[in-house]
């Protein structure tokens, strides 16, 4: 087949660019269907529940929002990177300690944990791109217990969350270079000189959870785009794209844009792994650095046609799918011809001492599916679907092997489309990252949305579709309001986890907590206050709190409750406190009682018939 790249215009593609739902190419103008009878298909009646979980990122909210699947009902919310007062989330020192100075973040992919290439159902690992974080949340109890971060010599944490086939890694690409290690300046103008990207392995403990930087691997200062973990015969390996390879450092839109190719990474993670433990790395910030130049085998380039910016895994682990925003087909590579190249030393030359792996030797075709494409996700039955920005619709392509007639016209392997309303940023199927996705169903995320929901003023709210990808064609079931912005998802049967609903009190090891009213009380050391405190329906015990201006007040409020959905909050009047204690939890909030006065305080979460009068006083004391 032809190797050769179709490229689009520029006047064509700056116009396609600009595209927005006023202008949309023909055929992604056609309503969805108004067939009321597909509505069954996604209704989830009253008292019954969803089959699946959709975990998506709700970017810039810095929040991750959990709905229901088939429903699309949003039924939690997550905070990871924001304060969330509904739960108390980023006002006790608990949660602030994990946010640490930052009170947002960027969230985009969020990658669930992996046993063998399966979802094992465990943690939930989400990006923070502004400030350079990764969090776990767990899916025990759906809490984010740990931020790391911000990640030592990486800027723009967005090439992420991909983890490993058995949780080994949650691996990260930078999406920024800046003079390294952080904190150092250099002129803007010595980008290509003075200024480095990353890729980052996160080491996952396999008990706890807990993470760490492991390692990292100095790039070139590409904008290292978005990635994917191999399998299989890929067994080991990562993969990202970039934009600007170029290293373009201003008016990105015009610089970055100039090249016929991009380059995509191709890590060998399980070889980094080993060199660092063979001492080949340099230790920098804290983190031990493997510069590519010096130690071979870490990392290749491999071209990819033209300002790429998904790259996809297929199930079986051979076959990566790597889409150029500005050029009309997808590039689908063979993993057994990339070690083969790589294995015969099969070059295009190199960039700072990283082989160039060279595209014709490792490209298994060029499938035409349309306008700006951006992701793939697979189904585990052969079949590929890629999100087309610029088009507004969904490919549904066959994935290889191919037979000769299919090779000589790949447009015959592009079996369906379905446009979406409006401008499709990524889309998600259930295990598209794993060995055995469930299919069935797949969801749309739309960047743009404009005009879906009746008016709430200018800034229009964003909607994802529900499409049923069972059938040979795809069929547009519901569209549901998400939160914005989403970007990436993961969907979980609902069934592979199994969420507590009250703490245990034999797990509690919070030194503070205390289980009965006759332990609580308060204790003064000098200008230091310190509250034990308990919470049940309906009442605090203590409920008066007297202190003298200047005091420092630590409260440590334990809801004695367990029993499913009890919950106990505590606001506290004028003084910007609300934390939410869950059964059997133990929450701490400190605050200095600045403000002489009397300040009730009062349960924030209908809790009984009494929950009213579950109420107290501060009073502060001139
Ligand atoms: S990127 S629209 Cu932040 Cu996930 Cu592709
Ligand atoms: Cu306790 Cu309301």
């Amino acid at each position: 087949m032809s190797a050769r790249l179709h490229v689009l215009s520029g006047g064509c593609l700056a116009a396609a660019l600009l595209v927005t739902a006023g202008c949309n190419p023909p055929g992604s103008q056609a309503p969805a269907s108004a067939d009321g009878s597909l509505a069954a298909r996604s209704f989830v009646a009253p008292g019954e529940k969803d089959e699946y979980y959709l975990f998506y990122s709700g970017g810039h909210s810095g929040q991750v929002y959990v709905a229901g699947l088939p429903s699309m009902r949003h039924i939690a919310t997550i905070p990871v990177f924001a304060p969330y007062p509904a739960t108390g989330y980023g006002f006790d020192e608990e949660s602030k300690a994990m946010m640490g100075r930052f009170t947002w973040g960027d969230v985009h992919h969020p990658g669930l944990s992996q046993k063998d290439g399966k979802y094992d159902g465990r943690w939930l690992f989400v990006n923070d791109n502004a400030n350079n974080r990764i969090a776990r949340i767990d899916l025990r109890d759906f809490k984010t217990k740990q931020i790391l971060g911000p990640i030592p010599n990486s800027s723009g944490n967005h090439g992420s969350s991909f983890v490993t086939e058995n949780s080994e890694y949650v691996l990260v690409a930078t999406r920024f270079s800046v003079p390294l290690p952080k904190g150092r300046y250099a002129d803007v103008a010595n980008y290509k000189t003075d200024f480095n990207g990353m890729v980052s392995g996160i080491k996952v403990d396999p008990q706890s959870g807990e993470m760490n930087v492991g390692w990292q691997i100095l790039t070139p200062p590409f904008n290292w785009d978005l990635g994917s973990t191999g399998k299989g015969p890929s067994s080991g390996w990562a993969f990202w794209t970039s934009y600007n390879s170029e290293m373009a450092h201003e008016t990105l839109e015009a610089t970055s844009t100039q090249a016929e190719r991009d380059y995509a990474a191709v890590v060998n993670w399980r070889a980094a792994e080993q060199a660092v433990k063979d001492g080949k790395a340099t230790m920098l910030d804290g983190v031990p650095v493997l510069d590519p130049a010096k130690v071979p085998g870490v990392i290749y380039f491999l071209p990819v046609p033209k300002s790429p910016h998904g790259i996809d895994t297929d199930p079986s682990g051979r076959w990566i799918a790597a889409s150029g925003k500005l050029q009309p087909v997808t590039s689908v590579f063979d993993f057994e011809k990339i070690q083969k190249a790589i294995d015969g030393k099969v070059f295009d030359g190199e960039v700072r001492g990283v082989p160039v792996i060279k595209y014709e030797a490792v490209l298994e075709g060029e499938v035409p599916v349309g306008l700006g494409p951006l992701h793939t996700q697979y189904d585990g039955k052969g079949n590929a679907y890629t999100s087309l920005y610029v088009e507004s619709a969904v490919a549904k392509w066959t994935l290889p092997p191919w037979n000769d007639a299919q090779k000589k016209d790949l447009n015959t392997i592009v079996t369906d489309k379905i446009p979406v309303h409006f401008n499709i940023g990524h889309l998600v199927v259930g295990g598209s990252d794993t060995k055995e996705p469930y299919g069935k169903y797949l969801v749309a995320m739309n960047k743009l949305s404009k005009g879906r929901h009746v008016s709430v003023g200018p800034s229009q709210p964003e909607s994802s579709q529900l499409i049923d990808i069972s059938g040979n064609k795809m069929t547009m079931l519901y569209e549901a309001f998400t939160e914005p912005e989403p970007h990436f998802a993961q969907i979980l049967k609902a069934d592979a986890v199994a969420p507590i609903e009250v703490y245990p009190k034999a797990e509690n090891t919070h030194p503070k907590a205390v289980w009965d009213a006759s332990e609580a009380g308060i204790t003064r050391s000098g200008k230091k206050v310190d509250v034990k405190m308990v919470a049940i329906r309906s009442r605090f015990v203590p409920d008066k709190i007297e202190v003298q201006a200047g005091d420092e007040v630590t409260i440590h409020v334990t809801n004695v409750e367990q029993t499913t959905d009890m919950i106990h909050g505590l606001g506290i009047i004028e003084h910007d406190l609300n934390v939410v204690v869950d059964p059997g939890e133990t929450k701490t909030v400190k605050f200095t009682a600045d403000k002489v006065g009397v300040f009730p305080f009062y349960c924030t979460n209908f809790c009984s018939a009494l929950h009213q009068e579950m109420q107290g006083y501060l009073a502060v004391k001139p």
